[in-house]
């Protein structure tokens, strides 16, 4: 008898996990208008759940990114970053200069939440899921990973990144934004990627970094390379100052 209510006890729990973070992915699915946001949570469900969660390759999630239509060009105004992110979700966030992933619905839904499914279980559970690092497969990263690519293949016209210029090395292959995006710009319709090297007072890396140079290699031929530096104070005056054009931010 124990033994049953205390099944039941953890049963709730477990079912309650879902809930909550159905709930959170509904909640924040709604805040954009036109979608069928039950439709896109079956989508998404059905990438990991009952899998191990060392076992969701970002093909799983190819349904969810490409067959329903979540992701829309804005040529000349997509942002990519690597290890800048609250910068650059400071400015975009205040400022409608640029569209990043997070800007997306999809993004916009998953930002900053853990999921995984279990062998045997339909829950969503959002504890005891692996780390990014644990394992490559892994429903979080796999998710990013597939999102990023279909991300970067609608990016069109000038694009910009906003790289880390505090630390030694500013562009990481093994990144997403390396290992991806980068790849999958393609010259037919992305014409040049902007690096905005976000920098502090103390400069640590700048333009001429051999990381930097790396980048400029790893392009499609046929997309111009352009970098700059720029302090972070120069990024927030931008932030807090609507009467700057977004063209004069750096
Ligand atoms: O590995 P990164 O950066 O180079 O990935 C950033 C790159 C961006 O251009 C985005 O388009 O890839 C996309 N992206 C996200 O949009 C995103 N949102 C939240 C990649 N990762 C994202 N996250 C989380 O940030 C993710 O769960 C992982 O933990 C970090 C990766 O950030 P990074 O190493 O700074």
């Amino acid at each position: 008898f124990v033994i049953a209510v205390l099944a039941i006890v953890l049963g709730l729990t477990l079912r309650q996990k879902t809930n909550t973070f159905k709930t959170t992915f509904i909640a924040r699915c709604e805040r954009f208008k036109g979608y069928d946001c039950e439709n896109i949570w079956v989508a998404f469900e059905q990438a990991y759940v009952g899998q191990d969660a060392c076992n969701v390759p970002m093909e799983a999630y190819d349904h969810l990114v490409t067959n329903m239509g979540l992701f829309k060009p804005a040529c000349n105004r997509m942002m990519f970053w690597s290890k800048t992110k609250d910068v650059v979700h400071d400015f975009t966030k205040k400022r409608d200069c640029f569209l990043t992933l997070e800007d997306t619905i999809l993004g916009s839904v998953l930002d900053s939440l853990t999921w995984c499914g279990k062998e045997g279980s339909s829950d969503t559970f959002t504890t005891g899921c692996p780390e990014w690092n644990y394992c490559e497969n892994n429903p979080v990263r796999s998710f990013w990973k597939s999102a990023s690519s279909a991300f970067a293949d609608v990016a069109c016209g000038n694009v910009t990144a906003m790289l880390n210029g505090s630390i030694p090395t500013p562009f990481h292959p093994a990144s997403i934004f390396g290992s991806i995006e980068v790849k999958r710009l393609n010259s037919t319709r992305t014409r040049s990627l902007n690096v905005v090297l976000v920098t502090q007072k103390n400069m640590l890396t700048n333009c001429t970094n051999a990381s930097l140079k790396e980048l400029e290699k790893a392009l499609d031929e046929g997309i111009k390379y352009n970098c700059k530096e720029v302090t972070e104070s120069q990024i927030q005056d931008c932030s807090s100052n609507e009467d700057i054009p977004c063209g004069a931010c750096w």
